[in-house]
């Protein structure tokens, strides 16, 4: 349901009426400390991005190529931090979503080619203000509804005016192929209208395997151009 202008206006004022000031105070300095992690995430994110783009730039320069196609970046919203540290049962605090939580800031990196996905991952890894936290190889091993991506959670310094903090972000490499068939799937996925059949199910990961081959292909083709 989508509440208008006023009814948000006619509620906030209600609640304004029944809590004491301190609670709203309390409320308002909450609401500032989230907002001003948020901010720290979304540096780290830009970070990150910055740092692949000068990669793309001087790949360019070397080897007269692009090997990102795109870089897509999004920071996880409330709602979703709030599910899924509840889902995982653990506080709702902000040190708590700092601590257990790896993906509020996400760093989408779509290549080329598979092998730009490997040549792009390590060379980050190569720099020595990044920190791998965890990796997950779903192109090695991809998922069993056939998921393919390059996961990996990464520490990074932020400088702010007074302080040097290290945020978590997650990065995920993939190529177009990969992207073309994850969006399409999380799109199939998240109809509210139905469920997927085991034949459904089996279609999509066919469709994996084609995006698959498709890659192969690709790379075999490029390989001959060399
Ligand atoms: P959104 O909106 O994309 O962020 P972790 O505790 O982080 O190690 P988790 O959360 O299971 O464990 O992480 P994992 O397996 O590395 O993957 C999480 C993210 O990868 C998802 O984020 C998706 O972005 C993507 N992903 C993983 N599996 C699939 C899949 O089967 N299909 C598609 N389309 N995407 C997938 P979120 O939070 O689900 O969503």
């Amino acid at each position: 349901m989508n509440i208008s202008e006023q009814e948000n206006e006619t509620i906030k004022t209600r609640i304004l009426s029944v809590v004491d000031d301190r609670t709203i105070d309390w409320m308002e300095k909450k609401s500032i400390e989230f907002s001003r992690l948020m901010a720290y995430y979304r540096c780290a994110m830009m970070e990150i991005e910055t740092k692949f783009n000068v990669l793309n730039e001087e790949y360019s320069l070397e080897f007269d190529r692009n090997p990102i196609n795109s870089i897509k970046t999004r920071l996880k919203n409330p709602r979703s931090i709030k599910e899924k540290i509840e889902r995982r049962g653990l506080p709702v605090s902000l040190s708590s979503i700092e601590e257990n939580l790896n993906d509020i800031a996400g760093v989408r990196v779509i290549c080329s080619f598979v092998e730009d996905v490997y040549a792009l991952s390590e060379t980050l890894l190569k720099q020595d203000d990044i920190t791998l936290i965890k990796k997950k190889d779903y192109i090695a091993s991809p998922k069993k509804n056939g998921y393919r991506s390059l996961h990996m959670i990464l520490a990074i310094p932020i400088f702010l005016a007074h302080e040097k903090r290290i945020m978590k972000v997650e990065v995920q490499l993939r190529t177009i192929a990969m992207d073309f068939w994850a969006s399409l799937e999380h799109q199939l996925r998240y109809k509210k209208d139905g469920e997927f059949t085991t034949e459904m199910m089996e279609e999509l990961y066919q469709c994996a395997e084609l995006s698959a081959e498709l890659d192969q292909r690709m790379d075999a083709l490029r390989e001959k151009l060399r």
